[in-house]
């Protein structure tokens, strides 16, 4: 005959099964729509689940962004990208982000070591199931906690360095193609010039910045007011016409250094961003995020499509020369965290 379990270990195990179901995480398949929904002061306003899952295309390639290399400083290596979906009834973006010193933020939070940061951003650069490197174009599945941040709800570790808190991003599609940018003209995004040189803020998330956030927009015809700002990781202006300007955050792409401002009238592709770091109000800090030049002298963008066929052509000017030469040399050894030596 069987023996029948002693009541105290069963009323155990049914008080943990309890706890388990009381705190196991709530997550759900949401668009982006309703995960970047905001009340009237433009603050994110979806905290219906723990954790969430969304879909899109990558928009861009992280280490042209931000940059990862590890670092005791400041927040240390960070990493970046952005997720459009494909989907022509879903109107918005989400920005997927993770950095090494959380601390940086709030003194409890933790930090990662450099090795632990690296392992970290390989699995963020990598799909967990077929061990593909992910680039700008694909179409993946990401799961991961949330947090608002300065006009955006981004996807995050809500800065904890325990596992358990880790993003997953997974491969649906490889080389999808990325979203054909948005035309926008510069007025439908600003309020005015001089005294009203304001972004147009648009808090239904229907028309002006808001619209537009997290995703891949076209500026046409316009000019850089100042080409002393070109270099990486700064920011220029554009003036159209009609007189309206808006910023350009140039990325740390190395086109920036490679290749001169183009000049004359130009046209824009870039990601629509909001930064409003610390905001009650968040109706500012918007900017078109251009993470690299290709150096093509019409479009401030980078196709990511070099021609020449020629390996090592690095200023992408069909002949094989010193100025490639000095350009490799001035990089020699160098390497991208996160990228290489991923187990
Ligand atoms: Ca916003
Ligand atoms: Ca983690
Ligand atoms: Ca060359």
């Amino acid at each position: 005959m069987k023996k029948m379990k002693n009541p105290l270990i069963l009323a155990i195990i049914f008080v943990c099964w309890l706890c388990s179901a009381l705190y196991a995480d709530t997550v759900a398949d949401v668009n982006h729509t309703l995960l970047q929904a905001n009340d009237q002061y433009g603050v994110p306003v979806y905290d219906d689940t723990d954790k969430v899952i969304v879909e899109g295309i990558i928009l861009n390639n992280p280490e042209y962004m931000l940059d990862p290399t590890p670092s005791s400083s400041g927040i240390g290596g960070q990493w970046q990208v952005f997720i459009q979906p494909d989907d022509p009834c879903d109107l918005a973006g989400t920005a997927v982000w993770m950095g090494q010193n959380y601390s940086f933020y709030y003194f409890m939070f933790g930090d990662y070591n450099d090795v632990k940061f690296n392992q970290q951003l390989c699995d963020m650069n990598y799909d967990p199931n077929t061990s593909y490197r992910f680039n700008a174009g694909d179409k993946v599945k990401v799961t991961g906690y949330y947090k608002s941040f300065g006009g955006k709800l981004n996807i995050n570790e809500k800065h904890q360095v325990n596992d358990d808190y880790d993003v997953v991003i997974e491969l649906i599609e490889p080389a999808s193609g990325l979203p054909k940018p948005e035309v926008i003209t510069l007025d439908m995004i600003k309020n005015g010039f001089g005294d009203n040189d304001f972004a147009f803020y648009g808090a239904d998330r229907t028309q002006g910045c808001e619209r537009y956030q997290a995703r891949l927009v076209r500026v046409n015809d316009v000019n850089i007011v100042d080409a002393n700002d070109w270099a990486p990781d700064s920011y220029i202006q554009i003036k159209d016409s009609a007189g309206y300007t808006f910023n350009v955050k140039l990325g740390i792409g190395n086109g920036f250094e490679i290749f001169d401002a183009p000049t004359g009238q130009i046209d824009v592709i870039g990601i629509f961003n909001q930064e409003a770091p610390g905001c009650d109000v968040c109706d500012y800090g918007y900017e078109i995020w251009v993470t690299n030049y290709d150096g093509n002298g019409l479009v401030l963008t980078d196709r990511g499509q070099q021609r020449g066929n020629l390996p090592g052509d690095v200023n992408f000017d069909a002949k094989l020369d010193f100025v490639d030469f000095a350009i490799f040399t001035q990089r020699w050894l160098n390497s991208v965290t996160g990228l290489c030596d991923c187990q």
